[in-house]
Order: C-alpha cells, then structure tokens, then sequence
C-alpha cells in the first residue's frame, strides 16, 4: 500500500481537503500504473492507423457518430453523486459503511430531474456505485446494496427511481458506476473482480432501459489481498457497445467521450474533439503529454472524442451542509457554461442531494438562475437571419462578412462549425467596425479552434459591420454559424 493511500484511508475523515480532493490528484493517489498493455486497448472502437502525411485527406478526418453529435448538442448535464458518503460526511467511502446509514427521509428524483429539465439540462448522471462500493440498486452481486438498508424497507431501486424520474421529464439517463470498489473482497483479485463488475455493469445495462452515456473513472487501487486490480477495459468497454450501442462511455480514454483533465471547469482554450488514442491508453494514465492531449485535442488526431468538463456546484463532489455557504454563484456558473460549452465542450455539472434526498434550496436557486442568465443573454441574436458574405483568400484562409443594416451594441460572439464533418478550423479572429462603408475595423476577439459552439465575450462595442478570418487545417473552411449577443 503507497504512503499517500495508507494516509487516505486511515485518516478520520480524508487527508486530502475536500476541496483540494481532485480527480487527478485521487489518481496519482491511488493508481501507482496500470499493468494493462495498451495494445489490447489499441482495436477498440472507431480508432483509425495515423497516417503518414500531416494533411489529411477530407473522407479520412474523424467525425463524430450520432451518438457523439447528439451527446454534444444537449449541452448540459447534471451529476448527481449520492450514496452513503451523503450520510457520512465525507468525500470517498472506504468500503466498511454499515448499509443501514442509507435512509434518505424525503427522496423524490422527481425533484432532482425537474429542476435539471427547468435549468435547461438535458440528460442526469447518477453514481450507482462510487468507491465505497454501495451500490443503489439491488444488486445480485453483492449485499452491500440499498437492499440492505432501511430505506423503503430495503425495498428501493435508487437507479430505477432515477431513470423513471429522467424520462419523465424528457432527459436522457446515465450512469457512473465507480471501477476502483473498496468493499468488495474480490477487488485485487483481478479476473474474479473483472467478472463481479461485468455483472453489476450486466445488470444496470440490461435492466433500466436505455442509458445514453456510461460514466468510467480510471481510479485504481489494491484489494485485500495487497495486488493492484488489473482492470479489462476492452472487455468493460466491449460490454457496453454490445448491450447499449447507443450509449457514449466516458473516461479518459474515452473511446467516445473524454474527461477534459480538470475538474475546475474549464476546457483547453484550444480544444480539438479529435485524439491521438495512443497517447491516453487507458484510463488513469499520467503525464504531461496524457493531460495536453486532455485539454486540447489533436489537430491530426485520428479519432473523434470530444471532451467533458466535470465540475461541481460546491466544493466537494458529495453534499457537505458546511459547504452550504460556498455554492457557485449564478456569476460564477455561467462562466462555467463559457468555458465548457463555449469551448466545444459538454458541461457536466454536479449538485448533490442531501442527506433528505432532495437537491439542496440554494443550488435549485442557482440553476434557475443560470437557466435565466443564459436565456436572457442568449436570447437575441443580433445577426440572425443574416448570411455571412464569404470572400475566399487562399486555399486555407477564408473571410466571412456580415452588414446588421444598423448599429448595435455587442459584448459576445458565437461561432460555430459543422462538425458533423469534421472539425478543421485552426485560428479565427473577429473584427467589427460601426461605419457602414467599412472605415475603422479594429479587432475585437482572436483565438485558436471553433468546433460545435465558440463563445468568447469582450467590452461591449457599438457594431456595423462584422468581419470573420478564418484559418483551416486542410483546405477551405468549411461554412460557419456566426451570432452576436449584446451582453
Ligand atoms: C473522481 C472521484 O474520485 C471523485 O470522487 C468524483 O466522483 C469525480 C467525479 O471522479 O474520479
């Protein structure tokens, strides 16, 4: 056992601050390496030989499937993390929690997804299993489980509750069922782990009906015995295409969607949805070039795999009433939305019922808040229904321009790219001027990649006309969405 786990684990509550208790820091905590070969992850999934050129050919780029798209254009999701850590108090369970401490007074999921459907979420993410083991359905495979615990007389199905609850109010359910299980005794034994989790992961496939993203952590650790799990990602991974092949899987690897390699929300200010699969083998990996291709993509990467942003609402991923006080402001979540989702992202944002079972007053207050923040901000287009004029430069460089016929006052700018075939736009930059005869352009925002939706705010100016420079990897850029907000 390292220092830093032996530390983790016998520590009263955790040694590491909640706050500072970051997935990569858990990580580096608990996972020493992984003894998988990254060849038996190399076959999986749509993951195409590089090629030799530096250009690719169009029919080559990677594009997303319309999973991927349709996981991309929902925008928002909310993670729910609930289990016995809510009664506890703390942030990772160690797997020695009596069951009987799961009873939830008031739960109502309905709650949870009709706040999430009214914030403008789409889909909801629950953590059936995090890494204390507790599962919250009644699980064949183990007693430590809702079935155990006194709540609806150890009749519940959490994870029924919640799915019944997401289409209910029309949102698209998930799962996040946690690898690393610190109270099941197989767990180091790798192969017999390896079937127990392919059992639980069976169950909750095969008995909810469709689940549209599978949620994987690469948080490793070692079982009873002192042996260090070796998990089968090709075969979890092969498990979840067979039996939901709508459903994305999340993880660092992906193979659809990847972590965004911080959990402060903010994707890479250049963020490319396309991966060299290579350079994250599997889940849990470590280093500088694993966290660069994380944050950013690769431009000549040969797989599509856009990122997720998590982050939570308070500090710890769990509902801590200390933290009451320390919930993101309406401010503070709609900066989140432009530096996720206005960063070709997908924002996953987690707020965590209490130990009622209820989302906690203060953070529904947020969510509508933002809901309302970003609806009035977003609200008016001041260019719609107007056709960008594109004026083609050279082969890889375009200029798109647009006449408001008036004078308005502008704070943000969108664009957007058709990524359903592909994402190819390198640099942009945006200049405006307020004189109808096109005198006195001064540039207003410059950056690096576009992808599904590229927000980016600046001090309002008085706009006239709006001018677009668009840089592509591979040849012409392809037609963009332009929008202009005032705030
Ligand atoms: C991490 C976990 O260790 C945290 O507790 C949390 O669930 C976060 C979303 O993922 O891997």
């Amino acid at each position: 056992m390292s220092e830093q786990k032996r530390r983790l684990e016998t520590s009263p509550g955790n040694a590491v601050p909640r706050s500072r208790l970051t997935r990569r820091a858990f990580l580096t905590a608990t996972a020493g390496g992984l003894a998988l070969p990254g060849a038996a992850l190399r076959g999986f999934g749509r993951i195409r030989p590089r090629r030799d050129g530096a250009v690719a050919h169009p029919q080559e780029r990677p594009t997303p499937s319309p999973s991927q798209l349709a996981w991309q254009r929902d925008e928002l999701a909310l993670f729910l993390h609930f289990g016995v850590n809510t009664f506890t108090d703390r942030e990772w369970g160690d797997g020695t929690e009596d069951p009987a401490i799961f009873d939830p007074s008031r739960l109502d999921a309905r709650q949870w997804a009709r706040v999430a459907r009214e914030s403008g979420f789409r889909a909801m993410i629950l953590t059936a299993k995090h890494h204390d083991g507790f599962c919250l359905w009644p699980t064949e495979t183990t007693r430590h489980s809702v079935a155990s615990s006194p709540w609806r007389d150890g009749e519940g199905d959490l994870v029924r509750e919640f799915v019944d609850a997401c289409r209910a109010e029309d949102l698209k359910p998930g799962l996040y069922c946690s690898p690393w299980d610190r109270n099941a005794p197989s767990y180091g034994d790798s192969p017999r782990y390896n079937h127990m989790f392919v059992a639980q992961l069976t169950e909750l496939l095969t008995g909810y009906g469709p689940i549209h993203e599978v949620w994987f952590d690469g948080a490793n650790g070692e079982g009873p015995n002192g042996r260090r799990q070796e998990y089968d990602w090709p075969r979890f991974w092969g498990l979840v295409r067979e039996l939901q092949p709508e459903a994305v899987i999340f993880s660092d690897a992906g193979p659809d969607v990847r972590w965004i390699g911080n959990e402060v929300g903010s994707a890479g200010a250049t963020n490319w949805s396309a991966v060299d699969p290579e350079v994250v083998p599997y889940p849990g990996a470590t280093g500088d070039d694993v966290m660069d291709m994380l944050q950013q993509g690769d431009p000549e990467g040969t797989v599509w795999r856009p990122g997720e942003t998590d982050v939570s609402i308070r500090p710890g991923w769990f509902y801590h009433a200390g933290e009451d006080d320390e919930v993101r402001t309406v401010e503070n979540l709609v900066e989140l939305y432009f530096t996720s989702v206005g960063r070709n992202s997908k924002l996953l944002l987690n707020v965590p019922p209490t130990p009622e079972g209820l989302l906690h007053e203060t953070d529904v207050a947020r969510l509508l808040g933002m809901h309302e923040a970003l609806t009035r901000r977003f609200e008016t287009d001041l260019a719609a229904g107007l056709a960008p004029r594109r004026q083609r430069v050279d082969e890889r460089l375009a200029v798109e321009e647009l006449d408001l016929g008036r004078v308005v006052e502008a704070g943000t700018v969108e664009l957007r790219e058709p990524i359903e075939r592909g994402q190819t736009i390198r640099r942009y930059t945006v200049d405006a001027t307020e004189s109808a005869d096109g005198d006195g352009w001064r540039a207003i925002v410059a950056g690096t990649t576009v992808g599904y939706k590229r927000l980016d705010r600046f001090e309002p100016v008085p706009v006239r006309r709006l001018r677009v420079h668009l840089e592509d990897l591979h040849g012409e850029p392809p037609p963009i969405g332009v929008c202009l907000y005032a705030g």
